[in-house]
């Protein structure tokens, strides 16, 4: 796809003043994905962006296109509905990890199941942000937190063993420091056939204290710039889940072989139309006819 002449990442400028804190990732995450939006070359009027609840969910005023902001960790089932409604669209969904792995986790299960064809961008800054810096369950354990400040009791949850556990098809890493990372990975996520997802390191200058952005800087390797086989995901999951010698990101794992929901879908077989374009008005006063 050419890039139109006049597409620019001003064009996703939002007045709203941003209410983020200085040096929170949200802000390197949100740059980002202008940038792949406008280097895949959709407009604003050719996007649809789902926003959860959280700091990152507050990107939905900080930037153009079509918003939609939702419920706490139920970011997945209305990007879900709306790329169901009009297949044509592209649709990102952001959610924290709170929302993602706590409040909302069985949606992300289901997500990986039904293979939706949507991007989901995990802003990672392990732990809850907007309610002030609460263990998530992503918070690296014993680590002092607002509401835990002798740490949680809880294992950390291990988010890659458990995606690569939902046979996923696009699984990326990247972290918050690292624009043009993050935009060549999103770009591909974006490009996915199915359900892709991508985990962004995020640093939280405020609430988090172990992954800061000189840790994160520090740690992080692209395993795109080794000999990684993004077809072997026996490979892939070793990089993700072994930690012990730096942290893998890049795109990590895709497979382009797995039909998504909407292509298994029976009804909509052989359909030239979307459900979208499909919407009429309809009299229904005989049918409600026979309930009175
Ligand atoms: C159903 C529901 N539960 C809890 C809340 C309160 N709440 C709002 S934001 C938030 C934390 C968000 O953390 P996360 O999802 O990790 O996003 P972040 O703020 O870190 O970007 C919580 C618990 C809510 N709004 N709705």
């Amino acid at each position: 796809m050419s890039i139109p002449l006049d597409l620019n990442v001003h064009d996703y400028y939002n007045p709203t003043e941003c209410t983020w804190c200085d040096g929170c990732g949200d802000y390197g995450i949100m740059a980002a994905a202008k940038r792949a939006l406008v280097e895949l070359g959709i407009a604003p009027h050719e996007v649809l962006l789902c926003f959860d609840i959280g700091c990152h969910g507050n990107a939905s005023d900080k930037m153009l296109g079509y918003r939609v902001h939702g419920l706490h960790g139920r970011v997945l089932p209305f990007a879900a509905g709306a790329k169901l409604a009009n297949p044509n669209l592209p649709v990102i969904a952001f959610g924290g990890d709170g929302a993602s792995f706590s409040e909302g986790v069985n949606h992300l299960v289901h997500s990986f199941r039904s293979h939706y064809p949507v991007t989901f961008v995990l802003h990672n800054n392990a732990n809850y942000g907007l309610t002030t810096g609460q263990a998530s369950a992503l918070t690296w354990q014993k680590q002092p937190m607002n509401t835990s400040p002798l740490g949680i009791p809880e294992d950390t949850f291990r988010p890659m063993e458990f995606v690569f556990a939902m046979h996923p098809t696009f699984v990326a890493r990247a972290w918050s420091g690292d624009i043009p990372q993050m935009t060549r990975v999103l770009k591909a996520a974006i490009q996915h056939r199915g359900f892709a997802f991508v985990d962004i390191l995020q640093a939280c200058p405020t609430y988090n204290k172990f992954a800061t952005h000189d840790w994160l800087l520090e740690n992080c390797y692209d395993a795109n710039d080794n000999a990684h086989d993004i077809s072997d995901i026996d490979a892939a999951y070793k990089i993700a889940c072994d930690t012990s010698k730096g942290v893998s990101c890049g795109i990590l794992y895709q497979t382009e072989d797995v039909p998504h929901f909407y292509e298994r879908l029976e009804p909509r077989k052989g359909k030239k139309t979307t459900a979208v374009d499909e919407v009429a008005i309809t009299d229904v006063s005989k049918l409600m006819g026979e309930f009175v």
